[in-house]
């Protein structure tokens, strides 16, 4: 088989990508190992950066999302029961867009049907002559194997996936940071306890109040890293996060039973270039950042927007600039949102083994951000999205 691209990983990035160069004209195909329904069985992330709407509509796929969506003007920030809302619209004259990865994932998934562009249950995925002008990639797929060569890979298939491992670690240097917590989360089909989100930094660790739509709420608390799902009943959670929610929200919250409850670890991490050869990564297969700053998904995102930008103008005008370019690009506005993640992240959440030091800086910092104009544009900037050019 040939093909002008071929995309290893069906996510939010994989399809998007491949939505937009369809429409380009560029030939290429998706290659996930999981089936559809295990791809969208994930429930991640739920905020979406105005760039993101407009690549969304771009693509043609925003439909549901102007239907469904709810548009946030703000978030609340809470500290020793006492809130502060800090007002995008009033401050930057920009808003988020509140609809989860799951349904974005299934929007674009469904806009593929009886395409063939998307190859679910794709095993065994293997790349060579990646520094070609002929890259190869070989995979498995209803017990046969077969090879596509192309012009170009990309790599779409997250933080496990296999592409970022055929970097020789003579050609990339690695950043990491992992935090000493994780995230336990739950959907419930219970109507969210605030309409607009709140993050909150409690004596007891970090929580945040979010939401899907009126009637089904997401909720996360902060955990030590070694903590189980098995310890946490619905009862138990509860409690902990009206514990931690503030007075008013926590007179109000409405319980109900979890339909999905998972722990995840927090990371920063990036790799640097973002390409070897004819390969090229995207979202997660490049970059993690801790989900405080809600920039995961939003952060692929805008990674596609620029390799689309680079890939059709390499078509068009026979031009390698942008293609040549692309890390550098994408890398200067992701450690934007490395650095905004992880500043949330270590303003919001209780360190073990913290110094009086450290507790009195984190409460100047959120200080400052409460009592300065400045530092709420600043924070409104990131929270929104910084500008893709
Ligand atoms: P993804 O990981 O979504 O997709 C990669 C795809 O590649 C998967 O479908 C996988 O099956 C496939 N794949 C992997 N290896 C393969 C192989 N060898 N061959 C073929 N296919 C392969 N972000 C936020 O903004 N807010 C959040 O609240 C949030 N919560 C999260 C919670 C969890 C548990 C996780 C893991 C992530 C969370 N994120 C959140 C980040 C998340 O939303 C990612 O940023 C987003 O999924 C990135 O999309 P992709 O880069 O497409 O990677
Ligand atoms: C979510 O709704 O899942 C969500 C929202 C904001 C975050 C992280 C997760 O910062």
């Amino acid at each position: 088989m040939r093909k002008q691209v071929v995309i290893i990983g069906g996510g939010p990035s994989g399809l998007l990508l491949a939505k937009l160069l369809a429409q380009s004209d560029i030939d290429c195909i998706v290659l996930e190992k999981h089936t559809k329904q295990h791809v969208l069985s994930r429930v991640r992330a739920g905020i979406l950066e105005e760039g993101s709407v407009r690549l969304l509509e771009k693509a043609g796929v925003s439909n549901r999302l102007h239907k469904e969506g709810f548009k946030h003007d703000g978030i609340f920030l809470s500290s020793k029961n006492a809130s502060f809302r800090i007002d995008f619209k009033k401050l930057v004259n920009k808003c988020v867009t509140v609809y989860g990865q799951t349904e974005i994932t299934a929007d674009l998934y469904n806009s593929f049907e009886k395409t063939g562009i998307i190859v679910n249950s794709a095993l065994h995925v293997a790349l060579d002559d990646l520094t070609s002008k002929n890259p190869k990639v070989s995979f498995v797929h209803k017990n046969q194997r077969k090879v596509v060569s192309c012009d170009f890979v990309i790599g779409c298939d997250g933080f496990h996936g296999v592409t970022r491992q055929q970097i020789p670690n003579t050609h990339c240097r690695v950043f990491e940071r992992m935090y000493p917590f994780g995230w336990l989360g739950v959907l419930s089909e219970t109507p969210p306890v605030s309409n607009e989100l709140i993050y909150v930094n409690h004596e007891n660790g970090f929580a945040l109040a979010s939401m899907r739509n009126e009637r089904l709420s997401r909720y996360y608390i902060q955990t030590d890293i070694r903590d189980s799902v098995d310890n946490w009943s619905d009862q138990r959670f509860w409690d902990e996060i009206r514990r931690r929610l503030p007075t008013e929200a926590a007179e109000t919250l409405i319980t109900g039973s979890s339909i999905e409850k998972s722990i995840a670890t927090l990371r920063s991490f990036v790799t640097e270039p973002m390409q070897y050869g004819n390969l090229f990564l995207v979202g997660d297969a490049a970059h993690i950042v801790p989900p405080t700053g809600a920039k995961g998904l939003n952060l692929a995102f805008s990674d596609v927007y620029y390799l689309h930008e680079a890939i059709s103008t390499f078509y068009e005008n026979n031009n390698t600039a942008l293609v040549d370019q692309y890390s550098t690009l994408a890398l200067k506005r992701i450690w934007g949102a490395i650095r905004f993640s992880w500043w949330m992240t270590m303003n919001l959440h209780k360190f073990p083994e913290q110094s009086f030091f450290d507790q009195r800086i984190q409460r100047a910092e959120l200080d400052h951000l409460i009592n300065s104009r400045n530092a709420q544009i600043n924070f409104s900037q990131n929270y929104v999205g910084l500008p893709l050019k």
